[in-house]
């Protein structure tokens, strides 16, 4: 029997409930088939350890994560301590060191959910965003000095190096060839970012001539958020810098219909570490302890994970079993506006899985 490595890290608010949920449905799902197993070491990272310790993880932690087959993570950030503290402290402290340069969002809209476009179909909304996940805006690059006088500055560099670009751009083409309809839009602001974001341009018209069979177009972001809820169907693979491609996945969660059933792979398409998995979704603490987060965001990062490690099949039961749990109403969390408690749609989507449909 095989067994896979996993690196549990649920962090803050409900990333703990989610991560639970999620590892019970692997576990399920290996138990069912019966050819491999799980080998889980949880990670007590977070701001509850950063209260104790002074770091949410530690210095060199992201080097103890390396000889897992993968990672599923959960949320971070706490109404206590600042946002930039605990991204930087931990899913950034993680994604840098461990080269995840590629973050995979894909968007449907899934059985029994509504978006909330009115005249938007499941068939109309098929997308995967490919967000660049190691450098741009969140390169780490930039300052903070004349501290509380007039003449203070801060600054945060937008970095484009033509390593990362040709490496993001060239997976998505690759992303977008294996797609049935091999279709890529890339997302820039090189009318006003005319460096960086005309390397984009640049290295995506280069890039093209690898790729005869994509058909390819180039957006600026504002035009983007348009026709992602005008024209959804004109979209299939995205691709745009980390902070752009921020923005606009969670507006593609939004018109899914909650950003509670959106999942996310931090992938190092090298794998020269393991890569991670995670729910869209932050901390959420007004919900959290209220047993109502909703678990399908990390249903469905569990299924990217399967389908990383080599186990594709599972994967693809995971999904039906998130299907059929979707497609009944009763088992909507309140995002979803349904009144279902995180325990029930777990229950729900465990018992699918075991082939009892109680
Ligand atoms: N599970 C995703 C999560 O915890 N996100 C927290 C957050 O603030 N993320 C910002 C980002 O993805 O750049």
């Amino acid at each position: 029997m095989k067994t896979y490595k996993i690196a549990s890290i649920p962090g803050d608010g409900i990333g703990v409930e989610v991560v639970d949920a999620g590892l019970r449905a692997l576990h399920a799902l290996a138990e069912r088939i019966g050819t491999f197993q799980f080998d889980v070491t949880h990670f007590d990272w977070g701001t509850d350890r950063f209260k104790r310790e002074g770091a949410l993880m530690p210095a060199d932690g992201a080097q103890d994560l390396i000889g897992f087959d993968a990672i599923l993570f959960g949320a971070v950030g706490a109404p206590d301590v600042p946002d930039h503290l605990t991204l930087w402290g931990l899913r950034l402290n993680i994604c840098q060191p461990l080269d995840q340069y590629a973050n995979v969002r894909p968007t449907r809209i899934l059985p029994g959910i509504k978006s909330p476009l009115a005249s938007v179909s499941d068939k109309d909304l098929d997308w995967v965003i490919v967000r660049e996940n190691s450098e741009g805006e969140y390169s780490g690059q930039g300052g903070r000095s004349h501290r509380g006088q007039p003449q203070e500055v801060a600054t945060d560099m937008a970095v484009f190096t033509r390593v990362g670009v040709e490496r993001i751009i060239r997976y998505a083409f690759e992303l977008a060839q294996s797609r049935p309809r091999k279709l890529l839009t890339i997302v820039t602001k090189s009318n006003a970012q005319r460096y960086g974001m005309v390397l984009w341009d640049d290295v995506a018209r280069e890039m093209a001539r690898d790729f005869p069979d994509v058909r390819w177009d180039k957006m600026l972001v504002d035009a983007m958020t348009v026709r992602m809820v005008m024209q959804p169907q004109s979209l299939d693979t995205i691709v745009a810098t980390n902070l752009h491609a921020d923005v606009l996945s969670d507006l593609a969660a939004a018109l899914s219909g909650s950003i509670g059933v959106a999942p996310t792979a931090n992938l190092n398409p090298k794998r020269t570490t393991p890569s991670m998995f995670e729910p869209i979704h932050g901390s959420a603490f007004d919900i959290t302890g209220k047993g109502i987060a909703n678990p399908v965001g990390t249903f469905w990062s569990a299924a990217m994970l399967l389908e990383h490690i080599g186990e594709a099949e599972a994967a693809e039961q995971l999904m039906q079993a998130i299907e059929s749990v979707t497609a009944n109403q009763e088992l909507h969390t309140p995002d979803l506006g349904g009144d279902a408690t995180t325990e029930k749609v777990t229950a729900a989507l465990i018992a699918q899985i075991q082939g009892r449909n109680d």
